[in-house]
């Protein structure tokens, strides 16, 4: 890696993310951190030169620029007292339970929205600085909503995108925000705002014509179809779209055959004892994800014994996620409690009912997890995507396996044909689900799974990155 100050000002394509694709440990190290857009979205980057701007992960940090294989990396700073005003306050206790149909009740600070125009502020400057005449520039996610016209009025020659990874809320949840406005026209700022579901970015544009001067169009808006377009006071056009996000599809597959992953998968049911049944969750470990509901289900399932519990496993995995927000802590305690309690009932020495596992896991672990699981459980009472459902039919190409999911998902829009579709607010409706898909018939769960699977690896996240990049105007 070599220092890059001479790359200032050149790329002709940025992402603008809160996170690098690198992390900045406290030894000063940087480790590559391979997340689904990173993968998505580097190469791309690399071929053209390109620039990554975001936080290197670390507080009070302030790093050098730097190169990498052709990619340049800009390191924005953020203090230990914005990390917990602009990240976790307004970020995470403000705009992520309102954008999640408040399943939780948003907070609103007007020190953390100061941190956050302030942080915005900050990012839109590194942009501008590393941004070639007429560059693109494609800005991610909720936590930098003012960067696309913070940037616009610094460099109004650039080509803009914003992706939001998260679902967008009807207006009625929306107008909560005391800042609605100032964040619709962050957004407006872009030449094309992209939404993971067609209602997502229908509600998009719904809010711009009540709450700003903004007119729009009113045609139906679809996937890989037609867009919407609003017309900003300033007489500009931006295009409003779906486009769903995907995962690396292929190369899940490739370690899903792999005999190392087949062998792993039949280890792990062996063992659990080779139960019957092994049903598996695997989230962050957020409120929105809805983990509660689905140990409630599975307990009410062996209660009214519907299911065995000596012959039924079920493994939760639960990445630790934001533990220093107050609704994190709470949640987690609830989980744990609950876990507990399950298996105080109805598991018996030498067999466990619910595995809990509090930790990050290997991406490969994972994918033998998914492929020994007969049963997925991805009930959230709101999400923007769900990738996992996405990764676990990706690794099904063995066509085994049965996804429970909440219709309130974006996934759901695509894989509502072949999962057990589900309302998870309905804990009747998901004990049922949950014995349905551990009891389908194995030809019908087959032609299920092998729908899904071929939907996921035809829309993969490739797709998915060239598809809003040519909205943009970028050819791929
Ligand atoms: P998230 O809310 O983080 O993403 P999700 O889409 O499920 O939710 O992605 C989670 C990722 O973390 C998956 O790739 C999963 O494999 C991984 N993961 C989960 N638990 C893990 C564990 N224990 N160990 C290792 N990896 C683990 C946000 C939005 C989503 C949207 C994505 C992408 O909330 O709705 O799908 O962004 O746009």
């Amino acid at each position: 890696m070599t220092h890059a100050e001479d790359a200032r000002g050149s790329s002709d394509l940025l992402v603008v993310a809160n996170r690098l694709p690198f992390d900045l440990h406290a030894d000063g190290e940087w480790h590559h951190s391979p997340g689904g857009l990173v993968t998505a979205l580097e190469p791309t980057l690399r071929a053209r030169g390109g620039a990554w701007v975001g936080w290197p992960g670390l507080q009070d940090a302030e790093p050098e620029p730097f190169d990498e294989d052709g990619l340049s990396i800009r390191p924005v700073p953020i203090s230990a007292d914005e990390v917990a005003a602009y990240y976790e306050g307004f970020a995470n206790a403000t705009l992520w339970p309102l954008y999640h149909d408040v399943v939780a009740t948003p907070h609103f600070d007007r020190s953390w929205w100061e941190a956050y125009r302030r942080v915005n502020e900050r990012f839109a400057d590194a942009a501008a600085g590393a941004a070639a005449d007429g560059a693109t520039v494609w800005v991610q996610d909720y936590q930098l909503q003012l960067v696309p016209r913070l940037l616009r009025e610094r460099r109004p020659d650039l080509r803009i995108g914003f992706f939001l990874h998260i679902p967008f809320p009807p207006v009625e949840l929306f107008a909560q925000l005391p800042w609605r406005r100032e964040l619709v026209e962050g957004l407006l700022g872009a030449d094309v705002v992209g939404f993971q579901t067609a209602g997502g970015a229908e509600n998009f544009r719904r809010v711009t014509t009540r709450l700003t001067d903004a007119s729009a169009d009113d045609v139906p808006i679809t996937v890989g179809g037609r867009p919407g377009h609003v017309t900003a006071p300033d007489g500009r056009t931006i295009t409003i779209g779906a486009h769903p996000i995907s995962v690396d599809a292929a190369d899940l597959e490739a370690i899903a055959r792999s005999d190392a992953t087949v062998e792993r998968a039949e280890a792990l049911r062996h063992e659990l004892g080779d139960p019957r049944t092994v049903l598996l969750g695997v989230d962050r470990l957020d409120y929105t994800k809805g983990i509660d509901v689905r140990l409630q289900a599975f307990a009410e399932v062996l209660r009214d014994h519907r299911l065995d519990p000596a012959e039924t496993v079920l493994i939760q995995v639960a990445t630790p996620s934001r533990e220093r927000v107050e609704h994190y802590a709470e949640t987690r305690d609830d989980i744990e409690l609950t876990v507990g309690r399950i298996n105080g009932e109805y598991a018996s020495i030498g067999h466990t009912v619910v595995h809990y596992v509090h930790q990050a896991t290997p991406r490969e672990e994972l994918v033998a997890f998914f492929r020994a699981a007969d049963v997925m459980l991805v009930t959230p009472y709101r999400d923007g995507m769900n990738l996992v459902a996405k990764e676990y039919v990706a690794s099904r190409p063995d066509g085994g396996g049965a996804l429970v999911l909440s219709e309130f998902t974006g996934a759901a829009d695509e894989l509502g044909e072949g999962a057990f579709l589900v309302n998870p607010h309905d804990l009747d409706a998901v004990a049922d689900a949950i014995v349905a898909a551990a009891s389908q018939d194995a030809e019908e769960g087959r032609r299920r799974m092998g729908r899904m699977h071929e939907q996921v690896l035809e829309h993969d996240v490739e797709r998915w990155a060239a598809g809003f990049l040519e909205a943009l105007g970028v050819a791929t």
